[in-house]
C-alpha cells in the first residue's frame, strides 16, 4: 500500500485522513471499502495481486496500519482484536527465561494478562515504580529482555519518563513497550522519543466512540516488524475487516477529538480541584500534579483523563457513581461520551487489594473519562451529583 503522506509535508489533521488510504482502484470509491473476505483468488499458485488469506492480509486491515502506523510517526502498524490481543503477541517476542520489567501502576488487565497467563510460559516479571527510571536501571538482570510502561499509568495518572526509560532500555539492549491508549499518537508519540513499540488499546481514544474493541502495535525496527508480522499471522489475533475500517473512520477524526477532550478535561479537572467535596486530583495538566513538568515536556497536550479522590469512603463514592446523568457509570474510556468509574470494584479488581493500597487505588478514589459534551454541561453533572454526596 502507497503510504508517502510523510510528516515533514503534511499535518497530523491531513495524515489522519489520508495516510494509507488511496481511493479504491478499481470503482474510485473515496472510501477504504471493507473486503469481507477471507481469502484471495489466485492466477497460478503463488501469483497473486499481493493478498492471500485475510489472516495474514486484508486490504482494509492493512490501510488502518498504514493509516495508523503514519500517526505515531512509525514504519509499520498491525491492528488486533483487543488491546489485550495486542498486548498477548507483544509478549510472545519473549521466550520463557526472559524478564521484563513492567510498571507497578497499570491497567488491571495488562496485569492480570502477565501474572496469571503469561508467567505460566516461564516468562519472569518484576512490578517495579517506573515514575523513577532509576528504579528501572536498578531491576535490570542479565536475562532482562523488554521494559513495559503505561504513561500516564490507569488509574493513577503517573508519568514515565519515555526518553529517559528508552536510553536506558536502548544501552541494555532491552526492548522498550510503551502503552498510549490514554494519550492517542495525536497527543504522545513515544516512537519519536526512543521506543521500540507502541501500544493501544484501540477501543479507547482511536476507536473513539465506545463502538469498537481493538489494539494495535506500531514500530520502526524492519526485523522487528518481521518478528511481530510472524507473530500476528500465526497467533491469529487479527482485527476484523469492520473493526479496522471503524477504527480508521475514527482516526479522521482523533485530532478535534483530542483538542476538545483536552479542553474540556482540564475545565472538569480544574473545577473537581476547587470543589470542597474533593480531596485531590490526578490530572497531568494540572500545575499540581508532581510531574506537570514532565507532561508539557512529552505530551502535547493532557486528554480527558482524571482520577479523583473524594473526602469519605466507599459511600462517598457510591453517591458520586449513582447520581450523575450525563457520565455514564461503565468500564472504558475515551469514547466521545464521558464515563466515569470505581477503579478498585471495576477497571483494577484483578490487581491484588495490597498492591492496590500500595498504590492508593482506595475506595474513595474515581476515575474520569471526560467526553466531547458541552463541557459547562458536565460540570453540572458533576455539581449535582456532588451535592448528594
Ligand atoms: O480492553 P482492551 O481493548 O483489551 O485493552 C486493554 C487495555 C490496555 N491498556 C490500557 C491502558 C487500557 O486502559 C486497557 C483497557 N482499559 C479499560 C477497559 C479501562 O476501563 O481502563
Amino acid at each position: 500500500m502507497k503510504n508517502d503522506w510523510n510528516k515533514s509535508q503534511y499535518g497530523f489533521e491531513t495524515r489522519a485522513i489520508h495516510a494509507g488510504q488511496e481511493p479504491d482502484p478499481t470503482t474510485g470509491a473515496i472510501m477504504t471499502p471493507v473486503y469481507l473476505t477471507s481469502t484471495f483468488v489466485q492466477e497460478s499458485p503463488g501469483r497473486h495481486k499481493g493478498w492471500e488469506y485475510a489472516r495474514s492480509q486484508n486490504p482494509t486491515r492493512s490501510a488502518y496500519e498504514a493509516c495508523l502506523a503514519n500517526l505515531e510517526s512509525g514504519k509499520h502498524g498491525f491492528g488486533f482484536a483487543s488491546g489485550c490481543a495486542a498486548e498477548t503477541t507483544a509478549l510472545h517476542l519473549l521466550k520463557a527465561g526472559d524478564h521484563v520489567i513492567a510498571s507497578d501502576d497499570m491497567y488491571g488487565g495488562t496485569f492480570r494478562l502477565m501474572d496469571k497467563v503469561i508467567k505460566h510460559n516461564g516468562i519472569e516479571f518484576s512490578y517495579v515504580d517506573l515514575t523513577d527510571v532509576e528504579n528501572f536501571r536498578k531491576a535490570i538482570k542479565p536475562n532482562t529482555k523488554m521494559v513495559w510502561i503505561e504513561t500516564p499509568t490507569n488509574p493513577t495518572m503517573k508519568l514515565v519518563d519515555i526518553r529517559k526509560a528508552a536510553a536506558i532500555a536502548k544501552e541494555k539492549g532491552i526492548l522498550s513497550i510503551v502503552d498510549n491508549t490514554f494519550m492517542s499518537p495525536y497527543f504522545q508519540r513515544p516512537l519519536e522519543l526512543g521506543a521500540d513499540i507502541v501500544l493501544h488499546s484501540t477501543t479507547k481514544y482511536v476507536g473513539g466512540h465506545s463502538d469498537v474493541v481493538g489494539g494495535a502495535l506500531i514500530v520502526n525496527d524492519d526485523d522487528l516488524a518481521a518478528r511481530i508480522y510472524f507473530l500476528q499471522k500465526s497467533m491469529g489475533a487479527i482485527c476484523a475487516p469492520f473493526d479496522a475500517y471503524l477504527s480508521m473512520r475514527s482516526l479522521k477524526t482523533l485530532a478535534l477529538r483530542m483538542r476538545q477532550h483536552d479542553i474540556n478535561g482540564r475545565k472538569v479537572a480544574e473545577y473537581l480541584e476547587k470543589h470542597p467535596k474533593v480531596a485531590r486530583v490526578a490530572y497531568p495538566g494540572l500545575p499540581s500534579h508532581p510531574q506537570h513538568a514532565l507532561a508539557k515536556e512529552q505530551a502535547h497536550g493532557f486528554g480527558g483523563m482524571m482520577t479523583i479522590y473524594l473526602k469519605g469512603g466507599i459511600d462517598e463514592a457510591r453517591r458520586l457513581l449513582e447520581n450523575v446523568r450525563i457520565f455514564a457509570l461503565a468500564e472504558s474510556l475515551g469514547g466521545v461520551e464521558s464515563l466515569i468509574e470505581h477503579p478498585a470494584i471495576m477497571t483494577h479488581a484483578s490487581i491484588p487489594p495490597e498492591a492496590r493500597k500500595a498504590l492508593g487505588i482506595d475506595d474513595t478514589m474515581v476515575r474520569l473519562s471526560v467526553g466531547v459534551e458541552n463541557v459547562e454541561d458536565l460540570i453540572r453533572d458533576l455539581e449535582n451529583a456532588l451535592s448528594k454526596v
